[in-house]
């Protein structure tokens, strides 16, 4: 799908707002993109914003996009999607009322760092969620989003790369916002939470999304910065399995041991039963005891 951003803007323009359901949605219940912008203090995020009604994947439209040469900051959003993804083609189930959006980066660093920025998001998320709603978060590794044990967000980074050098990298940040659980499948009602279910009521998405790309923005800067301390401090601060006990699922073995630590890679440090340390770099974390030692 090869699209002209000048193209799609005008194509958002004319989105019908029909609902999933066949029922008009009203303004009230949309995102309305000169809301976010209105007052917007960041530089370079969320500009454009492209604005859908609905679309497969924000994430595929946003690398599209970045190979078409969009600047770095361009964001898109859909009000829902559907063939949302996760991380190994996972589904994201991506109702109305939640806030699904990628945003494009192009850093100057080598794909080794690349990582970065899915931590620097999760901590943007993990704090905008808490500052605005005084809801207490917190991070499970690589990149959930936790509000009372419950999964709020999740975070999908894919990237380009030319031998050393990045070309682009797309972050996908979805937020289950002003949705009842309800409108997830039966399975993921236990582990999951919506910021309406959190707070009794809904809440504007405008503000949310403008505070969220203003925070991520200013994460950015440490990265750029080359600030990576920073933003793994505020990671670790807010990294609610560390010194847990964990059993981390890879491709191709289950992993027993403590998490004590994450690195600039992105990696979990374990130290394993033997008192050896292991890094990973990829899997899912399932906590087995709370931490003793923090
Ligand atoms: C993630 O993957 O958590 C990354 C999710 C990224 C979604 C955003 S939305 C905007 C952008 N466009 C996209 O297409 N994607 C990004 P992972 O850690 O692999 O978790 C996926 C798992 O989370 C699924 O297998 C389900 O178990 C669960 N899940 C699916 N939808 C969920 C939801 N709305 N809320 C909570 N959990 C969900």
């Amino acid at each position: 799908m090869i699209m002209n951003p000048k193209s799609i803007h005008r194509t958002t323009c004319q989105m019908s707002l029909l609902g999933s359901d066949g029922q008009t949605m009203s303004n009230a219940q949309r995102i309305e993109p000169s809301k976010v912008r209105e007052g917007l203090r960041s530089k370079i995020v969320g500009y454009p914003i492209l604005y859908f009604r609905k679309l497969p994947s924000t994430n595929d439209v946003a690398k599209e996009l970045a190979l078409q040469g969009i600047n770095e900051g361009a964001v898109v959003v859909a009000e829902t999607q559907t063939k949302g993804r996760g991380r190994l083609e996972r589904k994201w189930i991506s109702p109305e009322g939640g806030l699904w959006l990628s945003i494009v980066f192009r850093p100057k660093t080598t794909p080794k760092y690349a990582p970065m920025l899915t931590l620097l998001s999760s901590v943007a998320v993990a704090k905008t969620i808490s500052k605005e709603f005084r809801l207490r978060t917190e991070i499970k590794w690589p990149n959930d989003v936790l509000v009372n044990m419950k999964k709020i967000s999740g975070i999908l980074t894919e990237s380009r790369t030319t031998g050393e050098i990045v070309d682009f990298i797309v972050v996908g940040i979805g937020v289950n916002a002003n949705f009842d659980i309800d409108a997830l499948p039966a399975h993921l009602k236990y582990s999951s939470t919506t910021l309406k279910e959190e707070l009794g009521r809904e809440i504007e998405r405008e503000i949310l999304l403008r505070r969220l790309l203003e925070l991520t923005e200013s994460y950015y800067k440490f990265f750029q910065e080359g600030q990576f301390g920073h933003i793994l401090g505020d990671w670790r601060g807010l990294a609610c399995f560390l010194g847990s006990r964990v059993e981390v699922e890879g491709d191709r073995e289950k992993i027993e041991g403590q998490a004590v630590d994450i690195d600039a890679d992105g990696a979990l440090v374990l130290t394993l039963r033997d008192g050896t340390t292991r890094r990973v770099l990829s899997g899912d974390l399932r906590i087995l005891g709370r931490a003793e030692l923090r």
